[in-house]
């Protein structure tokens, strides 16, 4: 008989909307399994003799969507070696493309429960991203201009993918302008209620 396929949440939102700040906490409350696809993309571009290293990176700090192969069957390998049945899938899919890819890889092996999506302003999103580079991150695209760019990709590609879901009644849309405590009250309010 066939395994139960994963769940999978997808998280999006716009850079520095508190993606990564909030599947933390659920990770710690709900036990999911935390996978950001722009940390797969950043291990990767990290290896020794990778030979893909440039083009992801050319694509970071241009704010651009690497090709979908790369970044699912990073996901699909992280999935596999995890085990487990509940992943927060955060950052993906972001494009048509990723939609596409997902749909055509994946979506027979997983179920997608729901899109959680954290609104927040672009000012905002911004703000944060800046505050973490001054504050040392080290990413290359924590800086204005690849900032700009990155919102710029997030209005016209993710959005509309985000919209797509909506469509199919999948989003539970939160503030995330709030404090990471707050947002997180309203994040947890929608994993209490699938879980009762
Ligand atoms: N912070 C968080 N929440 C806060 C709050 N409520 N109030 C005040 N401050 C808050 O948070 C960002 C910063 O804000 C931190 O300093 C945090 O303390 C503070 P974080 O939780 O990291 O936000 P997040 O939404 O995860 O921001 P991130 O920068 O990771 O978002 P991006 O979507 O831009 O980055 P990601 O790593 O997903 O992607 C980077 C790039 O990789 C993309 O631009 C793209 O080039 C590439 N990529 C792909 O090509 N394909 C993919 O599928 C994924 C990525
Ligand atoms: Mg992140």
């Amino acid at each position: 008989m066939a395994a139960h396929k994963p769940n999978v949440v997808f998280v999006l939102g716009g850079p520095g909307s508190g993606k990564g700040t909030q599947c933390e906490k659920i990770v710690k409350e709900f036990g999911y399994v935390h996978l950001s696809a722009g940390d797969l993309l950043r291990q990767e571009r990290a290896k020794p003799g990778s030979l893909i290293g440039e083009m992801i990176e050319g694509h970071i700090r241009n704010g651009t969507i690497v090709p979908v192969e790369v970044t699912c069957s990073l996901l699909d390998k992280a999935m596999q070696d995890h085990g487990g049945l509940n992943f927060l899938i955060d950052g993906f899919p972001r494009n048509k493309d990723n939609l596409e890819g997902w749909n055509k890889a994946m979506s027979d092996k997983t179920r997608l429960h729901f899109v959680l999506f954290f609104d927040c302003p672009d000012e905002v999103c911004i703000e944060r991203c800046l505050g973490r580079g001054a504050a040392g991150s080290g990413r290359s695209d924590d800086n204005a201009e690849s900032l700009k760019k990155r919102v710029v990709t997030f209005v016209t590609s993710s959005l509309p993918i985000i919209q797509h879901y909506e469509v199919q009644g999948l989003v539970r849309k939160i503030n995330a302008a709030n404090t990471p405590d707050e947002v997180y009250e309203d994040v947890r309010k929608v994993f209490k209620a699938i879980s009762e």
